[in-house]
């Protein structure tokens, strides 16, 4: 008996690395009125109004507060579309992008 392995090997491994994640951080600054930042929160990151008005007031006190992750284009488009809708009405809401610990 020959010990020649012939049986073909099919299973071919698809190795999917999982995309990065980054976290979108809200920045506090004086300006921007309170209701506007829950706003963009709920129709930008599509928190439900609890967790908008929460994050929004732990960023009020604390600075600054993750609002969520995504892949990274995910991430800096969402951050974009943000600053740019409050841009239009001259409050300088910033959010920042960063890679996830
Ligand atoms: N600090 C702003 C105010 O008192 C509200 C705010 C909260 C702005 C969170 C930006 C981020 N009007």
């Amino acid at each position: 008996m020959s010990d020649i392995n012939l049986k073909p090997r099919l299973k071919a491994k698809i190795k999917t690395d999982r995309p990065k994640l980054y976290r979108v951080v809200l920045l506090n600054d004086d300006f921007t009125p309170r209701d506007f930042v829950v706003s963009v929160l709920k129709l930008e990151f599509r928190l439900d109004s609890s967790q908008a008005e929460m994050v929004m007031v732990t960023a009020h006190q604390k600075g600054a507060c993750m609002v969520s992750v995504y892949p990274r284009d995910v991430a800096e488009t969402k951050a974009d579309r943000a600053i740019n809708s409050a841009r239009r009405l001259g409050f300088p809401l910033h959010f920042t992008v960063e890679p996830e610990a």
